[in-house]
């Protein structure tokens, strides 16, 4: 059989979450310039900045969002056989407490039913997905959430923004969620969308600038890396060491800090806990990459990637597209080169004589980690 390519990291906004962006005014919001011009999808706090005519604000959205005989043609066009489809951020993190579970039940039964249909027809590639969680809602609610999606034949892990319930991933009150991960072992993709604050970059004006170059080349994986980090320094993976996480971006930049971290710990083990005697966490950032984390190898180059592969293992490491963010600006028939690149990193990174080690990366860690069933 060829080479099974899955593609783990690949968002969609079901049509309902699409209306809801819609009926809103405040980011994140789509608007719908008033010439007919393609919809703005205003999603960045920096975004919104009164300075720019709102129909040039935040980005264009078109229905390779929501429509998923969209994506299946993309799945068709870059040989990918099966796809796990996730919400793309920020997920429900600004939804009102009260209506959390509402729309968290409404998206993740709007995701299998897409996965169900689309898996009882053979001609098509089949497709699983993570689910969406209800996190403005008390920790109870998500908990509960949680263990309904494991009765979704389809759903195969949860996708998470930073912020947790609010105040960030070391806050005690995850503690519950972590539990319940590990008890399900259902796989937390992790996955940034709040960057860093708009003074790290010089302002607004600055990042409107450069379009989202900063926030994403550069907020993005730095948010990871610090959210993932307060999870360790908070001894998150002492407490619950069979939990099982994906981190987007090949880990953001964790992969390339974690000797950095490790030192700052076992130098500072007093300080980090709080100025008191409190001792830092157990285990170590290596044993933490080797057994809880999963890196995705969505890094568009064969330098990051050999710092994923160096500091977690090939077997750790899943194909991703990140589709439909980085459609191709120019020749919309061509193969898109944030795929392509991605490809041809993972290719090199291992070499012809490592034909399994490519394998394993492009499809096959992902059908063992996420129990995909496919031959
Ligand atoms: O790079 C990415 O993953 C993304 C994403 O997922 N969402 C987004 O708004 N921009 C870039």
């Amino acid at each position: 059989m060829s080479q099974l390519i899955v593609d783990i990291h690949t968002h969609v906004y079901p049509p309902s979450y699409m209306a809801m962006l819609r009926a809103r005014k405040t980011v994140p919001y789509i608007h719908d310039p008033s010439d007919g011009a393609e919809p703005r999808l205003i999603i960045l706090s920096s975004d919104d900045d009164p300075a720019t005519p709102l129909d040039q604000r935040g980005r264009p959205v078109d229905t390779s969002y929501s429509d998923i005989n969209v994506k299946l043609s993309f799945m068709e066009k870059h040989g990918i056989n099966c796809s796990v489809i996730s919400l793309a951020n920020p997920w429900l993190d600004f939804v009102p407490s009260d209506e959390a579970q509402t729309w968290a039940e409404r998206i993740n039964d709007d995701l299998e039913s897409t996965c169900a249909d689309v898996n009882k027809d053979k001609e098509k590639k089949p497709l699983f997905a993570f689910g969406a969680l209800p996190l403005s809602a008390p920790s109870e609610t998500v908990v509960n959430e949680i263990k309904r999606l494991t009765t979704l034949p389809h759903i195969r892990g949860v996708i998470m923004g930073t912020s947790g319930l609010g105040k960030g991933l070391d806050d005690p009150d995850l503690d519950p969620i972590w539990k319940v991960l590990e008890e399900t072992q259902l796989v937390l993709f992790l996955h940034p969308h709040y960057g860093l604050p708009d003074e790290a970059f010089g302002g607004p004006e600055v990042i409107n600038r450069y379009g989202h170059v900063l926030p994403l080349a550069l907020g993005f994986p730095l948010e990871t890396t610090i959210a993932v980090t307060r999870m360790l320094l908070s001894r998150v993976f002492d407490r619950f060491t069979k939990l099982q996480i994906l981190l987007a971006h090949s880990g953001g930049t964790l992969p390339f800090l974690a000797g950095r971290i490790e030192s700052c710990i076992l130098h500072e083990r007093k300080f980090i806990a709080n100025g008191g005697d409190t001792p830092g966490p157990e285990r170590s950032i290596w044993e933490v990459l080797q057994t809880n984390i999963f890196l995705d190898a969505v890094i568009y180059g064969s330098a990051g990637l050999q710092a994923a592969v160096a500091a977690g293992s090939h077997d750790r490491l899943m194909f991703g597209t990140d589709h439909p963010f980085f459609p191709p600006l120019h020749d919309e028939d061509e193969k898109w080169p944030s795929v392509t690149t991605n490809y041809q990193a993972i290719c090199s990174c291992f070499g012809d004589e490592k034909a399994d080690s490519i394998g394993m990366v492009l499809g096959n860690n992902a059908n063992r980690v996420l129990r995909l069933g496919l031959e």
